[in-house]
């Protein structure tokens, strides 16, 4: 019995769907509703292959608290992704490589650093570190960018 090719369309349509969404690494974003950078950021992980997660929140400090970021180490928005914190406007990239990392609880570009992803304003940017918290409590450096 020969098969509708719409059927045989449609199911192939369905695979190649199923297939992209389960390469999408999943993160839960934390922000305020009128952060327009954090906003920024998110877009910036669905464009390398994130599926974020986004959770509108009334109290930012609370949620840092409970997630285990240090005040030293904050920025606007918190990402979690593997049980891992990750703060501010960390490039992709960066996310990624912290899934490897198991003796880090976190990383953190602190502050809002021009020219961070989703900081993009007039082309300025400024040297910034990503920070990775220890379990022992202390703060290493992860990657440096230069202003360009
Ligand atoms: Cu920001």
């Amino acid at each position: 019995m020969k098969t509708p090719l719409r059927l045989v369309l449609l199911s192939a349509l369905f695979t190649t769907t199923l297939a992209q969404a389960a390469d999408l690494i999943p993160i839960d974003v934390h922000r305020d509703a009128n952060c327009g950078c954090c906003k920024k950021w998110i877009s910036h992980l669905e464009s390398n292959g994130f599926k974020v997660n986004d959770h509108v929140e009334a109290d930012m400090s609370a949620v840092k608290q409970r997630l285990g970021v240090a005040p030293r180490l904050g920025s606007c928005h918190t990402a979690v992704i593997d049980g891992k914190f990750v703060e501010g406007h960390v490039p992709a990239d960066q996310v990624l490589a912290l899934r490897k990392r198991n003796d880090l609880l976190g990383i953190a570009a602190p502050g809002m650093p021009m020219g961070s992803p989703g900081m993009e304003v007039d082309g300025r940017s400024e040297a910034y570190q990503v920070i990775g918290l220890t379990r022992e409590g202390k703060d290493v450096v992860v990657a440096e960018y230069p202003a360009q």
